[in-house]
């Protein structure tokens, strides 16, 4: 998994800030809106234990104090605990903690202890900016192009599929393309073949990856993708909405779904 860095979580509160007031402007909806919208639920007061986890890469600095603004932005009450790993998940429940985050290499979760529900931040990523892009008001059609179909890309397209949409995927893996035809009938880009689109929801851990052929004016880009997708040149002469977090949209994702 591409793992995040330190400087991608600086001023955590005001990127968030900064993507709340574009989902707005995009959808008529804040992150709550479109969080309530997609899963319905509503917090009541739950308290949130964030776990440091050591193992593989080790502590990502920023990652917990991060969470912790993300939660509190989120309206949530939430702790960091002082140890990490078994005795932090031990403190977590210890101190009250009814919904555990914690990451490692590999795996990002919510766990609500109380309820049993459990969520990867993968797909919870993927659905959300899925659904964000789906609630673009300008948009002039049903047809999305999807690029990077992995561990977020996948779920995200297999929502829009299942909201009705019209996807086009683009993954230079080809089984990726084969497995998004075959299960979700993604229809496959063809580089060869331009097309505009409205709607674009990106998910890949490289930059530049949308042409410019497949922007049209004022489009959306909806994208956890770092870094980013495209260039300040591109966004700028297409007046391109740009929907780009780095943690906190993901993590809210997965807290409304496990209430
Ligand atoms: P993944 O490795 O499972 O999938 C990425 C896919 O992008 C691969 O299938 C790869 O072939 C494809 N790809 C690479 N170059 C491409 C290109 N030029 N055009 C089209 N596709 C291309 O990775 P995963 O887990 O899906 O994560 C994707 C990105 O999302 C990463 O940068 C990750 O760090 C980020 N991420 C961000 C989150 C957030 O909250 N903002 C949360 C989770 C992940
Ligand atoms: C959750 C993010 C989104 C993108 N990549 C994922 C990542 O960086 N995962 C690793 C998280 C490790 C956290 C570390 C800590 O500080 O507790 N174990
Ligand atoms: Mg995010």
């Amino acid at each position: 998994m591409a793992l995040l860095t330190p400087k991608d979580l600086i001023n955590i509160n005001k990127q968030l800030q900064e993507a709340d007031s574009t989902v707005q402007r995009v959808t008529g909806l804040d992150i709550k809106g479109i969080c309530k919208a997609l899963y319905g639920t509503s917090p009541s007061s739950e308290k949130v234990g964030i776990v440091p986890v050591t193992s593989g890469n080790g502590i990502i600095g920023n990652f917990s104090a991060s969470l912790h603004a993300i939660t509190q932005y989120f309206g949530f009450e939430s702790f960091v605990t002082d140890m990490p790993d078994v005795s932090g998940y031990y403190e977590a429940v210890r101190d009250g903690a009814e919904i555990i985050l914690m990451a490692d290499d590999y795996t990002f979760l919510a766990h609500n202890l109380k309820n049993g529900k459990m969520a990867n931040n993968q797909p919870c990523t993927g659905i959300i900016y899925a659904e964000i892009a789906s609630r673009y008001l300008k948009a002039y059609s049903k047809d999305v192009f999807v690029v990077g179909l992995g561990k977020v890309g996948f779920p995200g397209a297999a929502h829009l599929v299942q909201k009705g949409f019209r996807v086009y995927g683009y993954d230079p893996d080809e089984n990726l393309i084969q497995r998004a035809v075959s299960n979700l009938g993604v229809i496959p880009f063809n580089p060869e073949k331009p097309k505009k689109f409205s709607i674009i929801f990106e998910a890949t851990p490289c930059a530049n990856t949308i042409p410019e052929s497949v922007l049209s004016e004022n489009c959306v880009l909806s994208t956890p993708g770092i870094p980013c997708a495209i260039s300040e040149e591109l966004q700028t002469k297409y007046d391109v909405q740009l929907v780009a977090e780095p943690l906190g949209i993901g993590t809210v994702s997965m807290l409304y779904s496990v209430l």
